[in-house]
Order: structure tokens, then C-alpha cells, then sequence
């Protein structure tokens, strides 16, 4: 039966905040202390999900987690009632505290790496969630995504999922955003391109090979269709913390920015030598800078391919509002070339935390039977963004200051917010404070 990519976006928690606790997100540092909007970052990332379905795609999303994370404050000495945990913490550690609250788990392309059945020797899809070592806040996003996948993707004789990578750091792993697929169409067998880092002069790489590489066991891929590049340091240290800030995949197709890889000649050569058939669309750096490529997250777009065959570009305001950048887009979208369109969105909200559109998803490629034994509830159609946005036009708070986060009243808030959405949803006592 078909296969068809479904996009799974962060469904934004209503904890979103600028904590500035990401290493190497120039944005996230930037926007440290600053008050942020939940409310419009739900609603903005609710609005791109029903364009996309306008477009013809069909559109899931992954349920906020738990936060704030209690049991990661009791386990770090914080005890007593869940108000005296959080009021400890404030007062002595209010970083980890913004840790804990964190609604990170929003960028879901760092939620897992996937592999469509289409690639895997035992024909089922396979996941490995991210453990997203790098950053304290990011890294106890792990055993909650495990959950979400089993309670979406539950059938065994379908879905596989793997545990995140042990070993912390030595295994940084940080999902699908350091990885790509090819294939002459969504039908056909991929290539796997893995992309990881050496630490820069700057910045700390987050995505270390070997994780890739025990990916790619996991998933049962064919190692001849699997192509391992080193991302460039110029970019990491220009911002780029994961490699969907510089390139994207989809199709037979590869968008990226010509100082993405360490050794760019080499990688061309060994992505042509693998899939022969890929087309590399490449913005010259005299065309679009790095500094423009990373703070317009040009190339975090997500590259979508339509109903009619055509593909188009989903991307950020911050692209159209670049001299540089909208110029290449409008330049690649306008030949006879295999990308046809350009959508703009306003995801600011998630932008100021280093989140572009192609952060937000996860792709995941499902054959027919395959969608039939997803869990529906996490399917949107119209009817469901309504209620969605109805909800966190209630719940949601429209400012919410990192100092906010002291406040245990906020915890009742937060926890009110998830609970009407189980509700509203019928997941039954999905979340650990609930039982
Ligand atoms: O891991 N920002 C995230 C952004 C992730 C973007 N994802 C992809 N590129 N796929 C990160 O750096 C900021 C949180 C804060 O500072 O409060 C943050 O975690």
C-alpha cells in the first residue's frame, strides 16, 4: 500500500519559556530571561500543522510531557510535597529548576531517529528514542518519548522501538534531526545519511558517530545504504547544534548549505556514490553566509512532498524576511526543479529558542496498514485542532517569565492545562501525576 510521511509535531506544552539552557543555540542564549508567549506558541504551531493538512499531508503530533518533572527534583534531594520540592529548588538551584520545567520535548525532530519498514531487513518500523545527553534539560526527554511512541505506534508485529542509546555523552544522540533519507520516491528503498560531530572551537558537538552508528544496527539498515558525514565545524560554531539548521532531505532530494560538511567534496561524492539518483540543491556560501542561513533557519524548512508529486519548502518568516535567503528560495522555487513552492509561517515563539518549522516534526514514513495501526487519537483532522486550540486558548498563559517558574501555583497550572487534555483527548491517567 502507499507509503506516506507523516509529520508528528510537538504539540506545545504550556511551560514554554526562555531559560536559555541550550549549548550552542545562539537563539536559546540570546533570548535568555525574556518573557514568553505559550498560549501563541501553541496556536502558531497548530497553525502550521492545519496548513500542512490544507496541503493535502496528513499531520499527527506528540502529546507534551510532564513538566514540571517531580520525580527528577525528588531524585536530586528536593523532597517533602511536591510545593516544598519546587520551593527548594527555587531557592537553591533555580536553573535546574527552569531544567525540570523545560517544554523542550516540543522539537520532536530530536525526539527519535525512525527507519520506514520499507529499509529495516525484518520488515517493520523501527525507532530509537533520542537521549539527548548534551543538555540536562533535553536529556529527560528520553524515557517519556519512549512512552509516547509505544502508546501511539503499540503494535509489535508493526513497530519496533529501541531504548535510548546508554552511555550517555559517549553516545550523545540527538534523533532525527542529524539524519536524512533519500529515495527515488517515498515508495522505494532509502539511503540513510547520518550525520555527526567533532567538537568545534566553540561549541561541544552534540551528535557523536557512534550513536549513528548503533542507529543504524538497531534499525536493521543495510550498512550499504547508510553514508556517515562529518557536519562542518564552521557551522557548529556558527549555531548550527544539529544538522537540520544547515540541509534537509526528503525524496530524492537534498537542500543544504555548501559549508555543511567537514570535508564537502568527499561528502558529495560518497551521497552520490549511494543514492546515484540524488538531486543536491547547494546555497553557496557567497550566495547566503552561514550567519544567514542560522539565524533565517533557511534550511530548517521541511521539504514536503505534495499529493501531485511536487514538492515545497515550509518555512520559517525570519527566511522571508532575510534579503539573502528569500532571494534563494525564490530562485530554487522557481525553474523547472523538483521544489515548486514556499510557505512561510510564523513559528517566532519556537524560533526564539532555536526551533525552526523542520524542528517541530517527526517524520515518520507508514505504509497503509501501517497508518491503520497508529493510535488515531494522535491524527489530526480539522474538528481536533479546533478543540486543541480551544484548549490552550484556556489553559495557556500569554506571558510566563523563567522567574514565573518559582511559583508552585504554577505547577497546578501546568498540570490542570495536561490533565483537560487527557481528558478532552480520552488518553485515560497518561501522565505520572495523574496516577
Ligand atoms: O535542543 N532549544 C532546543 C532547540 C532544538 C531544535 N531542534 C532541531 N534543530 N531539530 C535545543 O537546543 C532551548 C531551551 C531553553 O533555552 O529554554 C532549547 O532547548
Amino acid at each position: 500500500m502507499t507509503h506516506l510521511e507523516v509529520n508528528f509535531d510537538g504539540l506545545i506544552g504550556p511551560t514554554h519559556n526562555y531559560a536559555g539552557l541550550a549549548i550552542g543555540n545562539l537563539a536559546s542564549d540570546r533570548n535568555k530571561g525574556e518573557a514568553s508567549n505559550p498560549r501563541a506558541a501553541a496556536l502558531q504551531g497548530l497553525a502550521k500543522m492545519r496548513a500542512l493538512m490544507k496541503l493535502g499531508l496528513t499531520q499527527g503530533f506528540l502529546p507534551p510531557q510532564e513538566r514540571p518533572r517531580l520525580d527528577i527534583l525528588q531524585a536530586l534531594g528536593f523532597d517533602g510535597s511536591d510545593r516544598a520540592a519546587i520551593e527548594q529548588a527555587a531557592e537553591a538551584a533555580p536553573s535546574l529548576l527552569a531544567n525540570v520545567y523545560s517544554a523542550s520535548c516540543m522539537w520532536t525532530a530530536n525526539a527519535a531517529t525512525v527507519a520506514p519498514s520499507l529499509d529495516a531487513a525484518d520488515g517493520k518500523v523501527h525507532f530509537t528514542s533520542a537521549n539527548l545527553a548534551a543538555n540536562f534539560h533535553r536529556s529527560i526527554e528520553a524515557t517519556e518519548t519512549a512512552r509516547a511512541l509505544r502508546h501511539i505506534f503499540a503494535d509489535e508485529d508493526k513497530f519496533v522501538h529501541h531504548a535510548a542509546l546508554p552511555g550517555g555523552a559517549h553516545f550523545g544522540d540527538e534523533g532525527a534531526a542529524n539524519h536524512g533519507r533519500l529515495a527515488p520516491s517515498h515508495g522505494e528503498k532509502g539511503v540513510h545519511l547520518f550525520v555527526y560531530g567533532e567538537d568545534g572551537g566553540r561549541f561541544p558537538a552534540r551528535q557523536k558517530r557512534a550513536a549513528s552508528e548503533a542507529v543504524a544496527r538497531n534499525h536493521r539498515l543495510d550498512p550499504d545504504h547508510c553514508v556517515y558525514l562529518q557536519q562542518s565545524k564552521v557551522a557548529l560554531d556558527a549555531g548550527a547544534f544539529h544538522n537540520d539548521v544547515v540541509g534537509v532531505a526528503n525524496g530524492s532530494v537534498l537542500f543544504l548549505h555548501e559549508q555543511s560538511f567537514e570535508d564537502r567534496d568527499a561528502a558529495h561524492a560518497a551521497i552520490r556514490a549511494a543514492a546515484p539518483f540524488a538531486d543536491i540543491i547547494e546555497a553557496p556560501a557567497s550566495q547566503v553566509n552561514l550567519a544567514d542561513a542560522v539565524s533565517s533557519y533557511l534550511f530548517n524548512s521541511q521539504l514536503v512532498t505534495l499529493p501531485d508529486g511536487a514538492m515545497a519548502l515550509i518555512l520559517p518568516r525570519e527566511t522571508e524576511e532575510n534579503d539573502a535567503t528569500r532571494t534563494f528560495v525564490e530562485d530554487a522555487t522557481s525553474g523547472n526543479g523538483p521544489i515548486r513552492a514556499a510557505h512561510y509561517f510564523d513559528v517566532r515563539e519556537s524560533m526564539r529558542n532555536g526551533g525552526g518549522p523542520a524542528c517541530l516534526r517527526l517524520r515518520v514514513l507508514l505504509d497503509g496498514d501501517e497508518r491503520g495501526a497508529t493510535n488515531q487519537n494522535f491524527i489530526l483532522d480539522d474538528a481536533k485542532i479546533d478543540v486543541l486550540e480551544a484548549w490552550a486558548a484556556k489553559h495557556y498563559r500569554d506571558r510566563l517569565f523563567p522567574d514565573d517558574l518559582r511559583d508552585p501555583a504554577f505547577m497546578d497550572e501546568a498540570y490542570g492545562a495536561l490533565d483537560a487534555l487527557t481528558q478532552l483527548l480520552g488518553m485515560g491517567a497518561y501522565y505520572e501525576f495523574q496516577r
